[in-house]
């Protein structure tokens, strides 16, 4: 559910920082990440993939080849309040877009690519959250 996801985002969110300088992603491209969720902001710079890596690599969340660990996401998810409710979804969203750019060779174009996907997949599941929704989260993590 949306609320679930926010607990996600806002606890997810408090990685950016920590991949700021090595991922190249400026404050001006996104200063916040629960910013990811607007409507107007567009999931399509490469250094957007990068920052998701590094941060995704803080909770073990990828294997080897940089795609999703299935387990560690799902424990990930399910240890949110009513996280059962929606690890499940998580993974089986993130996959579908994992296999419609397997292709691609640059893996933060990928993981980027994999993020805007994933971003209006989970719309269409209503399982978005609104922005105002995580900021009222982010003081829990
Ligand atoms: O193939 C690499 C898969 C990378 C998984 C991350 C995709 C979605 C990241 C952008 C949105 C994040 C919102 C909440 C946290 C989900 C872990």
């Amino acid at each position: 559910t949306a609320e679930v996801m926010s607990h996600v985002t806002a606890h997810f969110g408090k990685a950016l920082e920590e991949c700021r300088e090595e991922s190249g992603l400026s404050a001006e491209v996104l200063e916040e990440f629960q910013h990811f969720w607007r409507e107007d902001f567009e999931v399509v710079h490469r250094e957007l993939g990068c920052a998701i890596i590094c941060m995704s690599n803080k909770f073990s969340l990828l294997q080897d080849d940089t795609r999703m660990h299935h387990v560690n996401m799902h424990d990930y998810v399910k240890g949110f309040p009513n996280g059962h409710v929606l690890s499940e979804k998580l993974v089986e969203l993130i996959h579908n877009c994992e296999k419609q750019f397997d292709s691609m060779t640059d893996d933060c174009e990928r993981v980027v690519k994999v993020a805007a996907c994933f971003k209006v997949d989970a719309k269409a599941a209503g399982i978005a959250p609104e922005v105002a929704m995580i900021e009222a989260v982010m003081e829990k993590y």
